[in-house]
């Protein structure tokens, strides 16, 4: 079993050993000085790194994971397999609250694992991470539950939109998988090219150079779709006119750029828990339990140097590249 650094928040620490519980917390409330420290103490550990984080070769054994949504039951199955050795370090993809039940407990459970295994522990940005989408799906409801004074309420979102743009947006592993959130963004180069990309985020809107190219970059890596009957170039998405989709073609000319053999990727749950599209080159994985009928089943991708793998929540191998 993996030992838990002292050191660190004595929240941090329970939140750890509670995914350990065969029944743990539910409907966790914290004091808002603890959860200040957290999101502070994280702030300062991810403000210096890129928008694409090279991974170091802690991530050579490690496993890749999509949505979890507020889904405490699968967040604690994925981190028992790192907590037991199993894998060596973890990458999350975003979407992190909303939709589940307790969005609080999982996001700040996250939190503590990177400022635990700081060298191990690599959390990305979700289109969820926003707050204009926790007003309409379910995050800001259930702090507003938990926190119906006005003031502790409005201290705790502030908290939130802060931290938020410090999620970095995409991460490179050493064996050449891109991770991030949604799709490769129209008229981004190679994944590198997010580098430019400030933190906090909103400071993208505040450069004068390039500032709308970036922005859209920022948005469309968070919230982009591959659709796997496409060739050429990039589509029109049904999310809106911000966003786009993209096909075989792009994703082979931006892995070449990117120097990387696919990407892996999460965001749509209608796809299932996992899918292989591009003959091996994009993986798509949803990591939440069964999700509103669309997902039966939740996956993780698990990459060491002799192969890729899907798995699901009790570490069976399916797919095998
Ligand atoms: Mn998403």
């Amino acid at each position: 079993m993996r030992e838990i650094p002292n050191g660190i928040p004595e929240l941090c620490k329970n939140l750890i050993l509670d995914t350990l519980q065969i029944t743990p917390l539910s409907n966790a409330i914290f004091n808002i000085e603890e959860l200040a420290d957290v999101i502070n103490q994280f702030i300062e550990l991810e403000g210096n790194k890129s928008n694409c984080i090279e991974l170091s070769t802690n991530y050579i054994d490690t496993l890749i994971i999509g949505d979890i949504h507020g889904d405490v039951t699968s967040l604690n199955k994925i981190v028992s397999h790192f907590l037991e050795g199993k894998v060596n370090s973890m990458v999350f993809l975003g979407d992190y609250v909303d939709r589940g039940d307790d969005s609080l407990k999982v996001i700040i459970t996250l939190l503590s694992l990177a400022l635990a295994f700081p060298n191990n522990i690599q959390l990305l940005r979700g289109n969820h991470e926003d707050s204009a989408l926790n007003r309409r799906y379910g995050f800001t409801k259930e702090l507003y539950q938990k926190y119906p004074d006005k003031g502790d309420f409005s201290a705790i979102e502030s908290l939130f939109d802060l931290l938020y743009e410090y999620f970095s947006l995409s991460a490179l592993t050493p064996g050449g998988t891109i991770c991030f959130h949604g799709g490769i963004p129209n008229g981004l180069e190679k994944i590198q090219s997010l580098q430019k990309i400030p933190k906090p985020h909103s400071q993208v809107i505040l450069m004068n150079e390039n500032r709308d190219e970036y922005y859209q970059y920022l948005q469309q890596v968070m919230w982009n779709d591959p659709d796997e009957n496409m060739k050429e170039g990039y589509g029109n998405s049904k999310r809106g006119s911000n966003f786009h989709t993209f096909g075989s073609e792009v994703t082979e000319e931006f892995l070449s750029k990117s120097n990387a053999k696919r990407i892996a990727r999460a965001h749509e749950s209608h796809r299932g828990g996992f899918q292989n599209i591009f003959n091996g080159k994009l993986l798509h994985i949803f990591s939440s339990q069964p999700y509103f009928g669309l997902v039966k089943k939740a996956y993780i991708i698990h990459e060491t140097p002799e192969k890729t793998t899907i798995r699901d929540l009790d570490f069976n191998e399916f797919l095998v590249l």
